[in-house]
């Protein structure tokens, strides 16, 4: 009796310890599970200054930590319960300062609400988007780590420079100088970079005086001619002394008579600027944050650009046609090595689009993509898929009909109720004559809408699109 008694318990513990161990097994494969599951994602998020970075990140954090409250229906994850939720943490491997997504947030929260401030540091941040999922009938928590990186959109500008050298780069820059609208802008300007004798001894104090007129015509350019392919991108952000300026009259100088010209010349001593910079700022901006980017998110203020005219779209154009000549380049020599072409994903976006009516969206994306056609071709050979969306981050305007017509409804920034109607945006780069048709001018900048709170809705259109296209393969 006691025999049986002690082999029962025996038995009794032997199941106990094999069901404990049973258990920890299934607990330990569930966090290997969850471990291997795990995904990270790095998103460089650019645009030139005012293209809507902040906004459009403070839009996407919020959208993605409240699921409840999200309005993602075209977010796979989201539409059928599978999101939970997500956290901000540090990017502490990149060493670099947080997004202040709380600054942004309480901006857009505030009442009454207002636009987050200008930003012109590079940032960065882990957002760990919590997933549930479903496999072989057990349910498991995937985290997928978004790593999203801001920079200002002017250093994206830069990246033709790593291919060019001065001379170069100043025959290309001599080339837009000369032609219109930038002829125009300051021709006395022009005339005083035209006049410099690249083999002249270099006047450190004319040089530098001649550096910040040059600054100033490039902040004109992009403030009053809304243009975007500026160099040196930097220039037009605070903080670069670099004195980097073109020398518009190399004439048929060849590459060895400009070399051997002595090293206090013109040319010689601009030329060292020139190569200073892309050493200190360009190439490692491509090599420690670049590089490290699956996804390239590039926000483009569309609205605005066709709204100023021809000569603000076309050199759009040639912006995006010199940044994908990098990617091309990127096959080859100290391009390839900085590349490592890691990027799988481009993704162009017209950001604001709720100033125009939802029946010309459409047009807009159309437009977008034709402009990145062109630019891109190449590019998209190399299988570097390109996508283009048309969003607005947080959308300030609704729908309404008066007399039979849609217009827009919203309030400007002093908090007045406006109407009103926006030129019909074309599906196609504008032919001459179509130009007029845009001749009324931009539609009016518009304040966040009241109401958001911490605990409300943060209104948007298709920022659920713009997710699928970054992260609807990852989860
Ligand atoms: N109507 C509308 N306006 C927007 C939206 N997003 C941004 N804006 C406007 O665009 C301005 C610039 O937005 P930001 O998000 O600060 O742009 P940014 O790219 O971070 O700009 P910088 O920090 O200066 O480089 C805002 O002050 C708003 O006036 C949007 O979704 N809808
Ligand atoms: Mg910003």
């Amino acid at each position: 009796m006691t025999d049986e008694r002690g082999s029962r318990g025996r038995l009794h513990k032997l199941r106990s310890g094999l069901r404990r161990l049973r258990r920890e097994a299934a607990d330990k494969s569930h966090w290997a599970a969850e471990r291997l599951l795990d995904r990270r994602i790095c998103i460089g998020i650019t645009g030139l200054s005012g293209a809507g970075k902040s906004t459009l990140i403070s839009s996407l954090i919020y959208q993605l930590s409240h699921p409840d409250r999200a309005q993602l229906p075209g977010f796979a994850p989201a539409l059928n319960g599978r999101l939970l939720g997500a956290e901000l943490h540090p990017a502490l491997d990149t060493g670099l300062p947080m997004f202040e997504y709380e600054r942004c947030l309480d901006a857009l929260t505030a009442n009454p609400p207002r636009w987050p401030e200008s930003t012109r540091e590079l940032s960065a941040m882990e957002l760990h988007v919590h997933l549930q999922g479903r496999r072989l009938g057990r349910s498991y928590r995937q985290t997928v780590i978004l790593e999203l990186r801001d920079y200002p959109g002017e250093w994206l500008m830069d990246l033709p420079l790593l291919r060019l050298s001065f001379a170069e780069w100043c025959r290309h820059q001599g080339s837009l100088l000369e032609a219109q609208p930038r002829a125009n802008l300051a021709p006395e300007l022009i005339a005083r970079l035209n006049a410099l004798r690249p083999a002249g001894p270099a006047d450190p104090r004319e040089l530098d005086l001649l550096w910040q007129d040059y600054r100033q015509f490039l902040r004109d350019c992009r403030g009053q001619l809304k243009l975007s392919y500026l160099q040196p991108g930097r220039a037009l952000l605070d903080g670069d002394e670099y004195g980097v300026l073109p020398l518009p009259q190399l004439g048929h100088m060849t590459a060895a008579e400009l070399e051997a010209l002595p090293e206090g010349s013109v040319y010689k001593v601009v030329e060292r600027r020139y190569q200073t910079y892309v050493e200190e700022k360009v190439t490692p901006f491509v090599e420690s944050h670049f590089r490290h980017l699956d996804r390239q998110l590039v926000l483009v203020d569309l609205i605005s650009t066709l709204f100023a005219g021809e000569s603000s779209l076309d050199d759009m154009r040639q912006g995006f046609k010199h940044i994908a000549d990098t990617f091309r380049y990127g096959n080859s020599g100290l391009l390839r090595k900085l590349w490592r072409p890691r990027i799988d994903r481009l993704v162009f976006a017209a950001t604001k689009v709720d100033q125009v009516l939802a029946a010309d969206h459409d047009a807009l994306r159309q437009l977008l993509g034709q402009q990145l056609q062109q630019a891109f071709s190449g590019a998209r050979h190399r299988g570097l898929p390109l996508y283009c969306e048309a969003i607005a981050a947080v959308r300030c305007s609704n729908e309404s009909s008066r007399d039979g017509r849609r217009l827009l409804v919203g309030h400007d920034m002093d908090g007045r109720y406006l109407g009103f109607e926006n030129a019909e945006i074309l599906p196609h780069p504008p032919r001459d004559g179509d130009w007029q048709h845009y001749s009324g001018g931009l539609p009016p900048q518009l304040r966040p809408p009241a109401g958001i709170g911490r605990e409300g809705y943060m209104p948007h259109i298709r920022m659920d699109a713009l997710l699928n296209l970054l992260l609807g393969d990852k989860v």
